[in-house]
């Protein structure tokens, strides 16, 4: 492979990976509410991805235990629709080994417990199938949704606090299986919004560039 060939597979592997990025965020306990499971905040993530074709991709994850058994969005001006589990990033049902997460959305979006500490005001929510201390996201599962919406107003909106994800967690590994409920804090870590590959793409021409006259040097 010349020099040329590999920046230029370089420059469009930089190009697809900056397009499928995902923009990681934490959870955050909830101020004024059960302190029960405030330890376990980190235990939960939430990778949010563009899918493509004007879809958004949700996963929500667990590293840590207890069963993620309701996620609640909370958001403004319609920003999304056509909420749907995404099976395909979602850990398979298993009826064997009672393992995995299979989830639907609801139909009459609940109420976030403890919401009412955040003014959080549910627009859409999806729940485990019974029994969801089994079906719902336990530990080192992930669930996926997928929504209608642009990526990019999306970020902006959960950057600035007008989209918020809920989770409510049940089975907490401490005393009395306790629940208790959570919402997205920041990104982690924190990183610029991508620009659809525009700054890879210039990134690549002033490669290009270097190149260009490396090689004009060289010839002389
Ligand atoms: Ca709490
Ligand atoms: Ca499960």
């Amino acid at each position: 492979m010349n020099r040329r060939c590999f920046v230029l597979g370089l420059a469009l592997m930089l190009t697809a990976g900056l397009n499928a990025q995902a923009i990681s965020y934490d959870f955050q306990n909830i101020a004024g509410g059960d302190t029960v499971g405030d330890a376990y905040a980190s235990w939960f993530k939430m990778d949010v991805t563009d899918a493509g074709s004007g879809d958004v991709l949700f996963m929500i994850s667990n590293i840590g235990g207890g069963s993620i058994e309701q996620v609640f969005f909370d958001f403004e001006n319609a920003l999304l629709s056509d909420f749907a589990i995404d099976l395909a990033n979602t850990t398979p049902w298993d009826s064997s080994t009672q393992q995995g997460v299979a989830f639907s959305v609801d139909g009459t979006p609940g109420n976030l417990p403890q919401g009412e500490n955040i003014s959080f005001s549910t627009d859409e929510s999806v729940s485990a199938d019974p029994p969801p201390s089994k079906k719902g996201v336990g530990l080192g599962e992930t669930l996926g949704v997928s929504a209608q919406g642009t990526f990019a107003t999306l970020i902006a909106a959960l950057d600035g606090g007008s989209f918020r994800v809920g989770l409510h967690v049940i089975s907490l590994p401490t005393t009395g299986s306790p629940s208790d409920s959570y919402y997205n804090g920041r990104r982690t870590p924190e990183t610029p919004v991508p620009d659809g590959g525009s700054t890879m793409l210039l990134m690549s021409l002033a490669l290009f560039g270097i190149e260009f006259a490396r090689r004009k040097l060289a010839a002389k």
